[in-house]
């Protein structure tokens, strides 16, 4: 079979919480401390995964890690039971749902040795975050062990952050020809932190064997990480031939364009103006944390939140933009909610992997069936609620180790328990 971009969607962990763990991300801030549903969560974001079957997408989803993560707390001379609150709530983050976060990947025909690589991401910036790529590792070493056809690196080393997928785009002519990958790196964000280091964006190039004139370094504007913006996927997204971009993702814009337009002549640059949806409206409503897809029939379409439909400003520019002659034909609304609480919309939860899907272990790839089986889980251990201040309930650690136990035994991945 072909080369086809399979989204990857992280399960959404039965430890899902509101901690407000994230400074800079203002949902999460916002949020902090409400009621969290994490059953309601996992089966949105099953059922995401299953809208995009039936569009004719390839599906595959990665499993929630172990949380609370003991080795970690023990690393830091503490437990559940003992640790400070905020340590607690680091060590029991269902933060892995977020699967654009989880690697850096390019695909096979963009790398001088053919193979597809994949380096997960240290995410050392959050401490929430940065204990989550050793049980990421160990699942892209199992997903994609295929030595013939995917090299898995390991993190970049401190103290160079680096957030995956989520400060990396790549244009292409289609998926299956080699394109020109963009790495986007951040240096300050006025009160916020800037969490992709561009040291991290090079090693990883490096790592990748990516032909020198095929990759952009490309700095996020300072305002937008200010504004919120705390990854490049909140502002701007692409697929294939197109960037669909707010003006003021980037801090040089017009450079920015400039250079992919002499990499690649044929790239179809769509900008939102800031007069038309200003930065705080597009980090509201997430319109650019959109799964820009091709259909099987080749029209483009975006899958994006609830929230971009309900922002009239946002809905207004996207209406028209559809209604134009460009490439994207068609806006298809997802609910989910519980994630873009805390600042994850439908591109977060999803890692793109163009590859062979028969090349890939077939328990991390998706069809109708095993999602029903997934949502079966999920609907009988998940539980229903949780409040933070429940952090330290043994009953609840309990509950969520055996709830993951089970989703690893009904899809046969016990081997990452
Ligand atoms: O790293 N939120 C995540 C959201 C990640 C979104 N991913 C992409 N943009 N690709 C983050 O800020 C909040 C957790 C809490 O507050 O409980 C959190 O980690």
């Amino acid at each position: 079979m072909a080369l086809v971009e399979i989204n990857f969607d992280g399960i959404i962990g039965p430890s899902h919480n509101y901690a407000g763990l994230s400074l800079g991300n203002l949902a999460s801030s916002n949020n902090a401390g409400a009621a969290s549903y994490p059953k309601a969560a996992a089966l949105q974001g099953i059922e995401k995964m299953r809208a995009n079957i039936d569009l004719g997408l390839a599906q595959g989803f990665f499993m929630p890690l172990d949380r609370p993560n003991h080795h970690w707390l023990s690393g830091l001379e503490t437990d559940m039971q003992s640790a400070e609150p905020h340590i607690r709530a680091a060590a029991f983050s269902a933060s892995s749902m977020w699967a654009a976060n989880a690697a850096t990947v390019s695909p096979a025909p963009d790398t001088v040795d053919g193979k597809c690589h994949l380096s997960a991401a240290n995410l050392l910036t959050m401490a929430h975050r940065s204990h989550e790529w050793r049980g990421t590792l160990a699942q892209l070493q199992l997903a994609f062990a295929n030595e013939r056809h995917f090299a898995v690196h390991a993190p970049v080393p401190a103290p160079f952050g680096d957030e995956g997928a989520a400060n990396f785009m790549r244009l292409c002519a289609s998926h299956d020809a080699a394109g020109i990958e963009i790495f986007v790196y951040g240096k300050t964000g006025g009160p916020f932190p800037a969490r992709q280091h561009v040291e991290a964006s090079k090693a990883i190039a490096r790592a990748h064997r990516l032909g020198p004139d095929k990759v952009l370094f490309v700095q996020q504007s300072e305002a937008a990480i200010a504004a919120g913006a705390f990854h490049n996927d909140v502002v701007a997204v692409a697929n294939e031939r197109v960037l669909f971009t707010h003006e003021h993702a980037f801090e040089h814009p017009e450079q920015t364009y400039a250079d992919i337009k002499r990499l690649m002549p044929e790239a179809e640059i769509i900008i939102v103006p800031a007069d038309r949806v200003s930065l705080p409206d597009a980090i509201q409503s997430y319109l650019f944390n959109a799964q820009l897809v091709t259909l099987p029939d080749g029209g483009m379409v975006l899958i994006l939140p609830y929230e971009a439909q309900e922002n009239a400003r946002v809905w207004g520019w996207l209406t028209e933009m559809v209604e134009g002659n460009g490439p994207i034909r068609r806006l298809v609304p997802v609910n989910v909610r519980q994630s873009m609480a805390n600042g994850g919309g439908p591109a977060c939860l999803r890692l793109r992997v163009v590859a062979d899907p028969a090349t890939v272990d077939q328990r991390f790839i998706a069809d109708a069936t095993k999602l029903d089986t997934i949502a079966e889980v999920v609907a009988a251990h998940w539980p229903e609620t949780i409040v933070p201040d429940q952090l330290g309930d043994p009953d609840l650690l309990d509950k969520v180790r055996l709830a993951r136990m089970a989703l690893l035994e009904a899809t046969d991945l016990v081997a990452l328990a």
